[in-house]
């Protein structure tokens, strides 16, 4: 057993994960797919090339993938729990230049916003869309953090189990910014790590209307709890 786990979702990404599967070989990483019964056969995919995969009834959402996920993770003994989606966007490259700063701080965000971060193929739309999610999320709850939304992380296994993700509730991106939220409550160090976010060459995002929504009027109703002291 190594002392890092890389903790990845999956929803029909059996175009995209190979690649990512392959480059991770090379780290002293376990890896854990949480696959939601993709139709196109992922899970068997992964399991194929001896990688472990807890598989889901159905498509369950990121945040509940990520909530089994880590619950999983924390229930062994590892150090260092680390994020990454399966589509291709996070580079392995950057993981490796992550890993190098653990211990600096207990939560290690791989941040597109930093000096030296980066997007690569991305439409105008998508860029303002995420950068207006960040820009939303830092005025209403002043986090401090410049891509709150990033998937890309390394987790301290013992900040996440003060953390108490079960009762985080949020199921879409969403929940990058609920952990991160979390994560400040409890006192965290966290640190940004300039990526290279590279956007999907196969398979199709699942980012939707319902899940932005669900990320505004969250966002919205955190900003007026704090408006209000509670
Ligand atoms: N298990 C599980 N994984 C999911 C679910 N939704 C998305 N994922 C995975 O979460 C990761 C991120 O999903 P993407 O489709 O890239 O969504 P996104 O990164 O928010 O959107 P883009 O920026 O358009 O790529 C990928 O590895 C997906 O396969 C889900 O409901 N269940
Ligand atoms: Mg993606």
């Amino acid at each position: 057993m190594n002392t890092s786990i890389v903790v990845i979702p999956t929803y029909n990404e059996i175009e995209s994960i190979g690649t990512l599967l392959d480059s991770l070989k090379a780290l002293p990483v376990d890896v854990l797919v949480i696959d939601d019964g993709s139709p196109d056969g992922t899970a068997d995919f992964c399991r194929a090339r001896g990688i472990e995969v807890h598989s889901r009834t159905g498509k369950l959402g990121l945040g509940s993938a990520y909530r089994a996920g880590f619950a999983l993770a924390l229930s062994r003994d590892y150090l260092h729990v680390i994020q990454m989606d399966a589509d291709g966007s996070h580079q392995v490259g950057d993981l490796v230049t992550m890993m190098d700063w653990i211990g600096t701080s207990e939560l290690l965000i791989g941040s597109r916003w930093v000096a030296d971060g980066a997007i690569e193929n991305w439409s105008k739309f998508r860029e303002y869309l995420s950068r207006g999610a960040d820009a939303y999320a830092n005025t209403l709850l002043s986090l401090g953090i410049k891509d709150a939304t990033s998937g890309f992380r390394i987790y301290d296994a013992d900040l996440l189990k003060k953390m108490d993700v079960s009762t985080i509730k949020s199921e879409g991106y969403c929940f990058q910014i609920e952990m991160t939220r979390r994560a400040i409550s409890c006192g965290a160090t966290i640190g940004e790590i300039p990526i290279t976010f590279i956007e999907r060459v196969m398979g199709r995002s699942k980012m939707s209307f319902s899940i932005a929504l669900e990320a505004i009027l969250r966002i919205t109703s955190w900003g007026l709890l704090r408006l209000i002291g509670r």
